[in-house]
């Protein structure tokens, strides 16, 4: 495992800093997981309209990083995916191409981004790996966001081929934990149902599992992820993407998902399937064998945890939560 050349002190951005992902970062470095050297910026949209070329130039004169984690995107479930399949095309194309390109003019030593295992080919053999991204279409639920991702693993390859940059991508599976989007109708599946039995516990109402429970995922907390971020960027060095996901054993379908967030807040009341939603894709099996060679002794937090975690940081802060 060879470390990049230690040139220190790093100043790091984070684009997408006040998302899922960027707060568990933010969290994870300050329970102390960051080192002497560094210092840590965390970006918002406030701070700079990436899907505009000049304001994402200015953010990274303003700030000179050495180093970028980018997760800024537009991102959704499923149903969000659906029916908005152009902008989440071009907005993430702007966003990408915006970032990227400033990060190789101004001299950023090393930018790793973020794509999802949801882009890979629909029709693949299992488990999924890093050398298929660009085997075939994408599922159609989400084909402009899966285009738009794909791109950054062309784009870094263009500017190491041609410009010698150090720019890298991870492939996380589904994420989700404290900071989530709980949005019930543009969110992801575990936010969702989150919030949705939130309500039906309040309310007396039954819960309502969209499609019919039968799809399967592997979901990653969202801490965990953050910690295997931070070691991409001090210790990954190859262009190629690596996926970032729980092992294909801990694949659970979205009914077993839904069970344990109602253990998790003991929900008593109904639960029905509502089958005029869509499954979306069945699966999307991924192997992280290739985690496993860099990181064998990894320790993922246990998925029941993680849930009940995220449950209560969700009831302790139902006010400011996106939603
Ligand atoms: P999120 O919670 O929706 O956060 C998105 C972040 O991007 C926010 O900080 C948002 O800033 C920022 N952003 C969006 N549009 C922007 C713009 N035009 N200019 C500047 N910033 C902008 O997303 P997330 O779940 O943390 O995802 C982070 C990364 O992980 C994304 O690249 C996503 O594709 C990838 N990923 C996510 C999942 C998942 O299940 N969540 C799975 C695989 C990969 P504001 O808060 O100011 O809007
Ligand atoms: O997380 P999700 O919306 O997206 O999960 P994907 C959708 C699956 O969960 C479908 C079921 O099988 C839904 O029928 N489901 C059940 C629900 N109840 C709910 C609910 O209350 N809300 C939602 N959203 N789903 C996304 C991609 O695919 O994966 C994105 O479209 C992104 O691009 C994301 O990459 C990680 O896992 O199907």
């Amino acid at each position: 495992m060879s470390s990049e050349v230690e040139t220190k002190p790093r100043r790091i951005l984070v684009t997408g800093g006040s998302g899922l992902v960027g707060k568990a970062i933010e969290k994870v470095v300050a329970d102390g997981e960051g080192l002497q050297d560094e210092e840590w910026i965390f970006v918002a949209s406030k701070d700079a309209d990436l899907t505009n070329a000049a304001d994402t130039r200015a953010l990274f004169e303003k700030y000179k990083p050495t180093h970028v984690i980018h997760l800024a995107a537009m991102v959704g479930g499923l149903f969000r995916n659906m029916k908005y399949n152009l902008d989440f095309l071009r907005k993430n194309l702007q966003i990408n191409d915006n970032v990227l390109h400033s990060a190789y003019e101004t001299g950023v030593r090393k930018v790793v981004s973020c794509l999802s295992t949801c882009i890979f080919p629909d029709k693949t053999t299992y488990p999924i790996d890093e050398t298929m991204i660009h085997n075939g279409a994408p599922h159609s639920s989400n084909f402009g966001y899966s285009y738009a991702k794909r791109m950054i693993d062309v784009q870094n390859r263009a500017y190491h081929e041609q410009h010698g940059c150090t720019f890298t991508s991870v492939i996380p599976t589904n994420v989700f934990g404290p900071h989530d989007n709980f949005n019930i109708e543009d969110g992801h599946v575990l936010p969702g149902l989150i919030h949705k039995v939130y309500l039906a516990k309040l309310n007396g109402t039954p819960l309502s599992i969209w499609g019919t429970g039968k799809p399967r995922r592997q979901f990653i907390y969202s801490l965990d992820l953050a910690r295997l971020f931070i070691w991409v960027l001090r210790e990954y060095n190859e262009v190629d993407p690596i996926i970032l996901s729980v092992g294909e054993e801990d694949e659970v379908s979205i009914k077993e998902a839904a069970e344990s967030i109602v253990s998790a807040v003991d929900f008593k009341g109904e639960v029905i399937f509502d089958s005029t939603k869509s499954d979306g894709q069945f699966k999307k099996t991924a192997s992280n064998s290739k985690l496993r060679k860099y990181l064998p002794g990894f320790q993922f937090t246990p998925f029941n945890q993680a849930i009940q975690e995220t449950c209560k940081w969700f009831s302790a802060n139902y006010e400011q939560a996106r939603k």
